[in-house]
């Protein structure tokens, strides 16, 4: 029955162009879950504020992750879509839940170390500090079982159980303590022109990343041109980051393994691999850029669709902070 099955809770940001390990990482996954739970796939609007961000194109960013969501399969007849900022109780929560969480703890955390380093730690915003809170709230307001994740959330994860576990602790049980999903391949795709660094839709350079809405000869060129390393054997050792990377793709892409796909170009070079993975990854994403396209076709649709989300999540937020504020003594 539709009411007993375990939550979900996962949230992507408005940022920047949707890519290949946003794909890999969550949204495939998103999709191969939704039937089994009760699903909330939300666009993290709040958490895309923590850097600055131009207003007109974050509204632009919105509908089109949107319509990501739906052309990748998540149906909305199975999943809650919705945007953060229409259900203020994530605000709410997070606030409560900063009052729980510490100074040590946020400072610990990497992401927050390697976003506020590029401009200097004492110019970075305050959200930027805070966003594992914001993200702790999001998953502990509709008391989610699971969050399905690439592998770079691994750390905010973490964080959201010990909050979660510490409300609990001290107020009485309020919050499920989730556990994270990541998926044995794709979880964490790294950058074409360097990869021993993650795969980003922040990064300036778009060379680095294949969007999923990039036109199939766009896909191909950035294939082509990614980065190699010397000796021309395919294989993925640790001394080999481009090929093992670009060997990830495929096995992710197909549901192969990656031994078996080596052992497929046994004695044969770089150049293959890439012409052969090029046209794997173009077949995968061309419905989902084909789709994304047509539903961008009509942006009220997808507007009404995030407020019918909205209102559905609204109500299971609302019972989880009635809950908290009155564990807190705010009721
Ligand atoms: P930004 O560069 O703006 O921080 P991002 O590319 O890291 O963005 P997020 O919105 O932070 O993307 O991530 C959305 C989801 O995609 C998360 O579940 C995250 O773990 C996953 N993800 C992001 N990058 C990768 C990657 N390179 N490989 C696999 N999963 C990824
Ligand atoms: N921080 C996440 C996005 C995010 C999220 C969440 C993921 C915000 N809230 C709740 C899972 C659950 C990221 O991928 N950068």
């Amino acid at each position: 029955m539709q009411n007993e099955k375990r939550r979900i809770f996962s949230g992507i940001m408005p940022s920047g162009n949707l890519h290949l390990g946003n794909y890999l990482g969550a949204l495939k996954n998103w999709v191969a879950l939704q039937d089994d739970y009760e699903n909330y796939y939300c666009i993290v609007d709040l958490h895309a504020l923590t850097v600055p961000q131009d207003p007109k194109v974050l509204r632009v960013k919105i509908r089109e992750l949107a319509a990501i969501y739906l052309a990748c399969g998540i149906d909305p007849e199975k999943s809650v879509v919705f945007r953060q900022s229409r259900v203020s109780g994530h605000a709410e929560l997070a606030w409560l839940l900063n009052c729980v969480a510490k100074v040590g703890e946020l400072s610990r955390m990497t992401q927050f170390k390697d976003k506020a380093s590029k401009g200097g730690t004492d110019s970075a915003s305050v959200g930027l500090y805070d966003y594992p809170v914001l993200q702790a709230a999001d998953v502990l307001l509709y008391n989610a079982h699971l969050v399905p994740v690439g592998e770079d959330q691994r750390q905010h994860l973490e964080l959201m159980r010990t909050l979660a576990r510490r409300f609990n602790g001290l107020y009485g049980e309020t919050f499920v303590v989730p556990d994270i999903f990541v998926p044995e391949a794709g979880a964490r795709v790294m950058a074409l022109d360097e990869p021993t660094t993650k795969m980003s839709k922040s990064s300036p350079t778009p060379a680095s990343y294949i969007a999923l809405l990039d036109d199939p000869d766009v896909v191909r060129r950035k294939i082509r041109r990614a980065k190699t390393d010397s000796r021309s054997e395919v294989k993925a050792s640790p001394d080999k980051p481009a090929i093992a990377n670009l060997l990830g793709i495929y096995a992710a892409m197909t549901g192969r393994k990656v031994a078996e796909i080596e052992a497929e170009y046994e004695g044969r070079g770089y150049g293959d691999l890439k012409k052969d993975l090029a046209e794997v990854v173009v077949e995968g994403l061309a419905p989902i850029r084909e789709r994304a396209l047509a539903l961008l076709d009509d942006p009220a649709e997808l507007d009404a669709l995030l407020d019918r989300g909205a209102a559905k999540a609204r109500e299971v937020a609302d019972t989880t902070l009635h809950d908290a504020r009155a564990k807190l003594g705010l009721d």
